[in-house]
């Protein structure tokens, strides 16, 4: 590459472009470590972007007409603090880059959601920034139809490698994007043809414009380091209305000796290969040092945004102070105060009517209520929708046809689906909720962690969560799923026996502001056990006494879900024995870890015999039985040991041993 041809082309563009590629080197010489390449390859589209384009103002990182820049590539993620340190963001000052990567620094390896204000997402998974970015598009959409455009009128921006493109979640994004006309989405493909193991060409031979075009996007191939090209093409790309991936053809870690490497895709450490390429740039020669004149372009880029930001305020202002007040508290993520009254009404007009009814039939009881309370739901299903009972009677379907639906039919794609609720998540304004298989929470699996990790609170609404889906076999039957969620941290895992306690887990997890929750359902009825009305939410204490024993107490029974119901046969099976028998159910375990020590302690009391039911692996309950005061040779588990079975649901419960009976036995054994 003729740097001095790009240098003398446009010294201007040039000497701003320079500021990334040796904040770059620098910050990764320091470190002794980070990705050097992808930031100096796609500075010039970088700086393209932040001069000429992108709407933002860095006084103020939530405004929420900004436009959103996704790094997709996130171990790029010095491209994305140099940007935000030229710009002048409050939380990314100098020493914030020359603290790249150290304990607790803002600039993390890779960008983390919440360590500075102006991270739109957490990336660094490859793929997932772009699947989040079709959440963030999904959003824009539906805001800019119920709001107007005075209100709501932005872009998404997104940066992707050869990674993201490869990643198999990008295909789901990048095929409901094409299909959802999301005009407002650019995606920049830092098409370098290196990953880390060498030229792509090793492991694929995607032509990928033809790819996007395949989907229904608007495809451009430019010069990745030209900047009349960058700057036409994110015209045309505006001027589209299909999303638009612009093919930007760049040479990785551009002006150093690792150049088109794929050495150049990591740390470029080396002292005297960087003094080559920051004498061959014409960039000042010390640490951190920016020329006085990029400097000063780079804040008046920053400032740039001030203005429009104003004049969104005055057209926000002029809004009804109903509709502002409205507007501000789903942009804090606030439920609305009819929440809570709503929520009882529910449960006690089930509690007095008791119905059997399957507990992904009661989430959609609960959904009917709440969805038309709370515009700010955007619910959807990965192609289950009559199965997950997502969709309720007012939401409309969100297509390019009708904006203002808030249901999605995300097609067969459930990592797609919780990376793009993720992204309506982060986009503000927006409460999202989608249904799959529980069984199938592996393949969402990747993004729901991302939820988890960045404190966004999306809800996974998993139906068929057991044996107890029956016919369609162990394939489908989750068993170690609630082990898996459980483990993950900041993740509600609600298992609710009932209607009750599953409107109960939904007000939890619409109040939620920095936990994802998941809802396993039932596919099979179950009986209320919730028959005496509380106004209290009981569920918020994870565990609670259901129902006591009668005379002394030699038996506490723990349970979830469609296993409550079965506990408290079996308390029957053994009340009826003079057995003195405790029904806890425990529809979320964190949040029972939460509770005081003095609570814990009353609905686990020592001494009595424990036996938890649940139809899934043992991994986890353990420390219910055994800690909390527990003991090893007074507890027992019934449950599943292995995958299960095709057959009906109660011939797979009896055949696994899940029953009241099974259950007494178990007691009457532990307690001889
Ligand atoms: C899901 C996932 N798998 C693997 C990695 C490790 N990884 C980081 S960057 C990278 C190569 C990416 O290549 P490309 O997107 O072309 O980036 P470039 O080399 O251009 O910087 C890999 C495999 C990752 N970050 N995420």
């Amino acid at each position: 590459m003729d740097i001095a041809a790009l240098r003398t082309a446009h010294p201007d563009h040039w000497m701003k472009a320079t500021a990334i590629r040796t904040l770059t080197l620098d910050a990764v010489a320091a470190a002794n470590s980070g990705h050097s390449g992808m930031p100096m390859g796609m500075a010039d589209v970088a700086t393209v972007l932040f001069e000429k384009h992108l709407k933002f103002d860095p006084k103020a990182p939530e405004w929420p007409d900004r436009d959103r820049f996704i790094l997709s590539a996130g171990h790029g993620s010095m491209l994305l603090y140099s940007l935000m340190y030229l710009t002048g963001y409050e939380d990314m000052p100098l020493e914030q880059i020359k603290d790249f990567r150290q304990w607790g620094a803002r600039t993390a390896g890779h960008p983390e959601f919440g360590h500075a204000r102006g991270i739109e997402t957490t990336t660094g998974p490859l793929g997932q920034g772009i699947a989040n970015s079709v959440g963030f598009a999904i959003a824009e959409e539906i805001q800019r139809a119920t709001w107007g455009k005075k209100i709501i009128d932005h872009h998404t921006y997104v940066m992707a490698g050869d990674g993201c493109l490869m990643e198999g979640v990008s295909q789901e994004a990048i095929a409901l994007a094409g299909m959802q006309k999301l005009s407002h989405l650019i995606v920049f493909w830092d098409n370098n043809n290196i990953t880390i193991d060498g030229t792509v060409d090793i492991a694929d031979i995607t032509n990928q414009p033809m790819r996007f075009e395949a989907s229904g996007w608007h495809v451009q191939s430019i010069d990745g380091h030209d900047p009349e090209a960058i700057d036409a093409a994110i015209t045309a790309a505006k001027n589209d209305p299909r999303p638009s991936m612009i093919a930007c053809k760049t040479h990785i870690a551009l002006g150093h000796a690792a150049q088109d490497t794929s050495k150049g895709h990591g740390a470029l450490t080396n002292a005297d290969q960087l003094k080559a390429a920051k004498e061959a740039y014409g960039a000042p020669m010390g640490d951190f040092e920016v020329a006085a004149d990029a400097l000063k372009q780079w804040a008046e880029i920053g400032a740039r945004g001030a203005t429009a930001h104003k004049e969104w305020h005055d057209r926000f202002n002029a809004l009804s102070a109903n509709k502002q007040a409205e507007f501000k508290r789903i942009y804090a993520g606030e439920a609305p105060k009819r929440l809570s009254a709503t929520i009882r009404a529910l449960k006690k007009q089930i509690s007095e009517g008791a119905p059997s009814v399957a507990t992904r039939k009661s989430s959609e009881m609960t959904l009917e209520v709440i969805n038309p309370i709370m515009q700010e739901t955007i619910g959807g299903s990965a192609d289950l929708t009559g199965s997950n009972n997502t969709l309720t009677k007012d939401m409309g379907t969100f297509h390019p046809d009708t904006r203002k639906g808030r249901y999605i039919y995300y097609g067969v794609r459930e990592h797609g689906m919780a990376a793009a609720m993720n992204g309506m998540a982060l986009h503000g304004g927006a409460r999202a909720y989608g249904g799959t298989f529980m069984c199938f929470t592996d393949y969402a699996r990747g993004a729901m962690r991302l939820s988890a990790l960045m404190g966004v609170p999306t809800t996974y609404v998993m139906t068929h969560d057991s044996i107890g889906l029956g016919e369609d076999g162990p394939t489908h039957q989750p068993v170690e799923h609630l082990a898996m969620l459980r483990a993950t941290p900041n993740m509600n895992v609600f298992r609710p026996a009932d209607t009750v306690e599953t409107a109960e887990a939904w007000e939890i997890a619409l109040t939620s502001q920095k936990t994802p929750s998941v809802l396993a359902l039932t596919r099979q009825n179950l009986p209320t056990v919730r028959t005496e009305h509380k106004n209290k939410n009981m569920v918020a204490q994870g565990a609670y006494v259901l129902a006591d024993a009668e005379g002394k107490r030699q038996a506490i029974l723990l349970a979830t879900g469609s296993e409550v119901s079965i506990a408290m046969e079996a308390r029957d099976l053994l009340q009826a024995e003079g057995i003195g028998t405790r029904v806890v159910s425990m529809p979320c375990w964190e949040l029972f870890e939460e509770q005081e020590e003095s609570y814990r302690k009353r609905v686990l009391p020592g001494g009595p015999v424990r036996v938890a039911i649940e139809a899934g692996i043992r991994f986890g309950w353990d420390r219910w039985l055994f800690g909390e005061r527990g003991k090893r040779e007074k507890s027992g588990f019934i449950g599943m040991h292995g995958f299960g079975a095709s057959a009906p649901a109660e011939r797979l419960y009896k055949e696994f041993g899940i029953t009241a009976e099974d259950t007494a036995a178990k007691v009457k054994s532990l307690i001889k």
